[in-house]
C-alpha cells in the first residue's frame, strides 16, 4: 500500500491506542467497497434499496442524538488561544490530546480500523491535497469513497511526503456528552469522537477542506472557501465562472445547479457545476484566481429537494448514492422527504426507523437535515472541467444572505476591498419557521463563521493580502439577496432558476458591458438592466426597482449593527475594514 515512514508510524501509534480487531486498507476498488456494503447490510448498519428504482443507492439511520453538526462541540486546538479567535470554541492542544485518547483509548476493540487514503482535489492536481482518515465506520468509508477520490493512488501520489492531514475518527458509544469534534491545524491533525454524522465525521469535508485548509491557505497563499462553483456559458461558446459564499438555508446547491429559465436555454445559456459547497482557490501562471472543488461527490440536505427546486441535485441522486435519515418506503423499498412530492408513502418507515404513515402522521417523516451522499459525476450539468485538476479561472465572488428588506438584489463592491468588507458583514435574517424573535440578524462573515479554522481577523487580513497578489485580476465582488419581502410577507423576486437574471446581469459588468448606478454600498443595476422577459406577470419593472433601492436610513441602521459586530474581533480587525466601516458611514451622510 504504502512506504510512506509518516504514515506508518501515525498508523501504529493509532492502533496502539484504539486496540482494532483488525486492520482493513482501503484500496478504492469496487470489489472492496461492494464487500464493504454487503457487510454493512448483514448487520443492518445499511439497507440496501429497491435496485431497479434506485441502482446502488443505501439507507442509513443515524442515531436519534446524532444527527448535526454541532459546533458547541467543535474545537480549534491551536497552540496559543488567540490564533483560534473569538469565533472558535478553543482547547489547549496538550489537554485536548488527552481527553480524546482517554475517549478514544481501546474503543475500537471487537472492531475493524478502516485505513482510507484520499485526495481533496483530482488525484495529482496542483490545488489538491492528501488526507489519510481512520475510522471504525464502515458508513464513513462508503460515504468518504463517494465524497472525495480514494485509493492507492493516493498513496503512489503521495510518496515519502510527510506532509498530509491525519484523521482519527472513532464511533465509540456515539454519547453526546463526549462527542468532540478537535482540529489541530498547527499539526495537520483532526480528531472525532462519538458521533456518526456526516458532518462531524467525513473528516475530509468541514474538517479539512475548510477547517484545517483554510489555515493552511492563510500560511500558503491560497484560499479555502465556503462556496460553490459554476459556469456560465453563453450563446457563443464561452464559459464564466463564479464562485458563491452563502450560509445556510439559502440554496447553494440550487443556484449551483440552475437550470435558465426557457428563453435563456433557447438562446444557447447553460450552467455547468464544478462544486456546491467548497472551492479551493489560487493565484495560476497568468495571475488570475483558479479554483477547483476539493470534492468528488455531494452531501446535500434532502427535504425541499425535488423535480422543480433542484431537478439537477435530485437526477444525481438516482445511482450509487447512500440516504441518511430520510423515509423508507416500504411499498417498493425506495425513499422520500418532505417536500419530494405530494404523495407522502403511506406504509412507511420513519427517519428513526419507527412505522410512519405520511398520510396521517404530523410528525416528520425524514429529518429536517436529512442527507443524500451523491456521486457528482451523476449530476446531468456537471463541468467538463469537474475533474481537471488545474481548475477554472473565476470572474466573480458573489456574496449572499437571507434579507427581507435593506440589502438589495444584487449590487457590485466598488472594489476588492470594498468586497472584502461586503464579505465581512455577510448576514441573514432568522425566519418564522425558526423558534425565536424573527428577523434578528445574524452575521456570518464569508458563510466561513463555522468554518475558519483560525482567528476570523487574521481571515479577513488574508482576503486582504490576496487583493494585493492578485491586484487588477481579482476578481469582481458582488452581493445579492434573492429573499426581498413585501409588506404582507411574500417575496418579490421569483428566485431559482430566475436567479439567472442576475447572473447575467453580474457576468455583463465583468466584460463591462452593462451600465450601473453607483450608491452609498456600491453599484446597483439600472432595473431596466435585468431581463425580465417571460416573467413580467412575476415581478414588474416598478416592483424591481424597489428592490434595487438603497435606502439610507436602513442602511445607517445596519452599519451600526456592522460596528457592534467588529467589535469581537478587537484590535485583530484589519484597519482597512474598519475604514471601509467610516467611509460607509460617510456615505450615507
Ligand atoms: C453543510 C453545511 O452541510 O454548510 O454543507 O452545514
Ligand atoms: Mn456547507
Amino acid at each position: 500500500m504504502t512506504n510512506n515512514k509518516s504514515v506508518l508510524n501515525w498508523i501504529e501509534e493509532m492502533k496502539t491506542l484504539v486496540s482494532p480487531d483488525k486492520v482493513v486498507w482501503i484500496d478504492g476498488s469496487e470489489e472492496q467497497l461492494e464487500q464493504l456494503r454487503a457487510e454493512a447490510c448483514s448487520t443492518g448498519e445499511m439497507l440496501k434499496l429497491n435496485q431497479e428504482k434506485l441502482p446502488g443507492c443505501y439507507l442509513h439511520r443515524t442515531a436519534v442524538n446524532d444527527v448535526a453538526r454541532v459546533e458547541d462541540r467543535t474545537f480549534i486546538c491551536s497552540q496559543n488561544e488567540v490564533d483560534a479567535g473569538p469565533t472558535n470554541n478553543w482547547m489547549e492542544p496538550q489537554k485536548a490530546y488527552k481527553m480524546l485518547y482517554d475517549i478514544a483509548r481501546g474503543s475500537y476493540k471487537g472492531r475493524t480500523m478502516y485505513v482510507i487514503p484520499y485526495s481533496m482535489g483530482p488525484i495529482g492536481s496542483p490545488l489538491a491535497k492528501i488526507g489519510v482518515e481512520l475510522t471504525d465506520s464502515i458508513y464513513v468509508v462508503l460515504n468518504m469513497a463517494i465524497m472525495a477520490r480514494v485509493g492507492q493512488a493516493v498513496w503512489d501520489v503521495l510518496g515519502d511526503n510527510p506532509e498530509w492531514v491525519r484523521g482519527l475518527h472513532c464511533k465509540c458509544e456515539i454519547d453526546a456528552e463526549k462527542r468532540y469534534i478537535c482540529h489541530f491545524p498547527e499539526d495537520n491533525t483532526i480528531v472525532s469522537v462519538n458521533s456518526g454524522y456526516g458532518g462531524n465525521v467525513l473528516l475530509g469535508k468541514k474538517c479539512f477542506a475548510l477547517r484545517i485548509a483554510s489555515f493552511l491557505g492563510k500560511n500558503q497563499g491560497w484560499m479555502a472557501e465556503h462556496m460553490l462553483i459554476l459556469g456560465l456559458q453563453n450563446p457563443q461558446g464561452k464559459v464564466t465562472y463564479v464562485a458563491a459564499a452563502f450560509p445556510s438555508a439559502c440554496g447553494k446547491t440550487n443556484l449551483a445547479m440552475l437550470i435558465p429559465p426557457e428563453g435563456y436555454v433557447k438562446k444557447g445559456y447553460k450552467v455547468w457545476t464544478v462544486g456546491d459547497d467548497i472551492a479551493w482557490m489560487r493565484p495560476g501562471e497568468d495571475g488570475r484566481l483558479y479554483a477547483i472543488n476539493p470534492e468528488n461527490g455531494f452531501f446535500g440536505v434532502a427535504p425541499g429537494t425535488n423535480a422543480k427546486s433542484n431537478y439537477n441535485a435530485l437526477a444525481s441522486t438516482g445511482e450509487g448514492t447512500i440516504f441518511t435519515n430520510v423515509v423508507q418506503n416500504l411499498d417498493d423499498n425506495t425513499v422520500w422527504w418532505e417536500g419530494l412530492d405530494k404523495n407522502p408513502p403511506k406504509n412507511a418507515v420513519n427517519w428513526k426507523g419507527e412505522p410512519w404513515d405520511g398520510s396521517t402522521s404530523s410528525e416528520k417523516g425524514a429529518h429536517p437535515n436529512s442527507r443524500f451522499t451523491a456521486p457528482a459525476k451523476n449530476c446531468p450539468c456537471i463541468s467538463p472541467e469537474f475533474d481537471k485538476g488545474e481548475g477554472v479561472p473565476i470572474s466573480a465572488i458573489i456574496f449572499g444572505g437571507r434579507r427581507a428588506q435593506t440589502t438589495p438584489l444584487v449590487y457590485q463592491s466598488r472594489d476588492w476591498d470594498n468586497g472584502v468588507f461586503v464579505g465581512s458583514i455577510m448576514a441573514s435574517e432568522t425566519t418564522a419557521a425558526a423558534a425565536g424573535a424573527v428577523g434578528v440578524v445574524r452575521r456570518d462573515p464569508m458563510a466561513m463563521l463555522p468554518f475558519c479554522g483560525y482567528h476570523m481577523g487574521d481571515y479577513f487580513a488574508h482576503w486582504f493580502e490576496m487583493g494585493k497578489v492578485l491586484g487588477d485580476k481579482a476578481p469582481k465582488v458582488f452581493n445579492v439577496n434573492w429573499f426581498r419581502l413585501d409588506d404582507e410577507g411574500h417575496f418579490l423576486w421569483p428566485g431559482f432558476g430566475d436567479n439567472m437574471r442576475v447572473l447575467d446581469w453580474i457576468i455583463s459588468r465583468v466584460e463591462g458591458t452593462a451600465d450601473a448606478v453607483e450608491t452609498p454600498i456600491g453599484f446597483v443595476p439600472k432595473a431596466e438592466d435585468i431581463n425580465l422577459q417571460g416573467i413580467e406577470d412575476e415581478i414588474n419593472l416598478e416592483t424591481l426597482r424597489n428592490i434595487l433601492v438603497v435606502d439610507k436610513d436602513q442602511w445607517k441602521k445596519e452599519a451600526e449593527g456592522i460596528e457592534e459586530f467588529y467589535k469581537n474581533f478587537g484590535d485583530k480587525l484589519p484597519q482597512e475594514l474598519r475604514a471601509q466601516l467610516d467611509q460607509l458611514k460617510q456615505k450615507l451622510q
